[in-house]
């Protein structure tokens, strides 16, 4: 960034903020957006192929003397992913003022991250983690103190349809609804060799079967539902566990089917654990947090329709007959800090193949051909929309 000439601003969420200048200054700045955070095992394109190609598209303005009418900046997210912070799209939740900064700040580090040699010796809050690597900004995180004429965001599709498929571009018209729960299991601590099964409140014996039944429920609804983080107490190989805590990420094409899955789940839950330990008249119990609840959203339009015409303008030089066959419209199976944006500025976002539809992996990859393709139709819809 050091060879552009941009302003730069650091928010309270240690969102960063990259502004190349156009002619106007009463007008909002365009921008390019996504996430550099990960994952414990992440790749190197979730997220940060959508920072850098903001980051090449100004470069690309100033290499062509490019004037625009409005500004164009670039935003790196914090904390996308929702990896080492519970809850996911949390720094873009926090700017639409759809989270609470206190929310935020407050976030303690995943236990499981905070273990890991790169992370914090104690677990740490959101707010320290930031003021530690300076990123803890005086700006105010908020649509009102960096106001955006719009959205764009290039991402890896994370899933197999456009690989498959033999397509270049993915214009996502809408992103499923997620939510994210803690949940903890209450049994009783037994010794392994002289308690029968009848006599037990076997916590981790009740998550087995709630696992099992979680799947049934969602895939019944054309949902998913997934664990991805569990802790078993008192953790001791002569000990029963009486105690189970764990994450649980529902997912599905509408909010209305996610609720439904709940619905069921805190039901089917509470009838496993009534029958584990009911000989001894303890049954175990089920206690569920809502973390983060992200309803289905759709994109307009109109900033559809802006990405669309960038898209085939790129493909159009494919050699193949139909360019039509390489842009499609598609639903996001997973979260994006778009899904924020999208509820206070025109909002759009494309994705590219990755191989074997592979995500939240080290063997993440798209081509260089491809990540080029979306950074050449991200940077033709931002100069069509700045012309609009
Ligand atoms: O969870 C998600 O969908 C994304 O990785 N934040
Ligand atoms: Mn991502
Ligand atoms: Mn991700
Ligand atoms: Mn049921």
């Amino acid at each position: 960034m050091k060879d552009l000439k941009c302003e730069i601003t650091i928010d309270e969420m240690g969102n960063i903020f990259a502004v190349r200048p156009g002619r106007r200054k009463d007008v909002p700045a365009t921008f390019i957006g996504s996430h550099l955070d990960t994952q414990p095992t992440g790749g190197r394109y979730d997220g940060i192929l959508g920072v850098l190609s903001g980051v090449e598209s100004l470069k690309r303005m100033d290499e062509m003397g490019l004037e625009t009418e409005g500004g164009v900046g670039v935003v790196n997210w914090t904390n996308e992913e929702g990896a080492r912070f519970p809850v996911s799209m949390i720094a873009s939740g926090v700017w639409a003022e759809c989270i609470p900064l206190s929310k935020a700040h407050n976030l303690k580090e995943v236990p499981t991250v905070a273990s890991l040699p790169t992370a914090a010796s104690a677990p740490e809050t959101m707010k320290s983690a930031l003021e530690k690597i300076n990123y803890l900004g005086d700006v105010p995180c908020s649509y009102k103190t960096t106001p955006m004429a719009a959205h764009f965001e290039l991402h890896i599709e994370q899933g197999p349809h456009l690989v498959s498929a033999g397509q270049r571009v993915g214009v996502v018209t809408a992103v499923q609804a997620y939510r994210w729960f803690r949940l903890k299991i209450i049994g009783r601590d037994t010794h392994t060799g002289t308690t029968a099964f009848e006599h037990r409140a076997d916590a981790l014996y009740a998550f087995a079967l709630m696992m099992v039944r979680a799947r049934e429920v969602a895939a019944a609804k054309g949902c998913l539902a997934s664990v991805g983080i569990i802790e078993v107490a008192p953790g001791s190989v002569n000990t029963v566990p009486g105690q189970v805590s764990f994450s649980l990420d529902i997912r599905g094409p509408e909010t209305a089917l996610v609720a439904e899955v709940e619905r069921e789940l805190r039901s089917d839950f509470d009838k496993i654990a009534a029958t584990e330990g009911a000989g001894i008249g303890k049954p175990c119990r089920v206690e569920w947090t809502l973390d983060f609840d992200s309803p289905a959203v759709k994109f307009h339009e109109d900033c559809i329709d802006c990405v669309q015409q960038s898209a085939h303008a790129v493909v159009a030089d494919a050699p193949v007959a139909d360019t039509k066959a390489l842009v499609r419209p598609i639903m996001s199976g997973a979260g994006h800090d778009s899904v924020f944006t999208s509820k206070r500025v025109p909002t759009s976002m494309i994705f590219v193949p990755c191989k074997d539809g592979l995500s939240h992996h080290p063997e993440e990859f798209s081509s260089a051909d491809d990540c080029a393709t979306g950074a050449s139709v991200i940077l033709q819809a931002v100069v069509r929309y700045d012309r609009k």
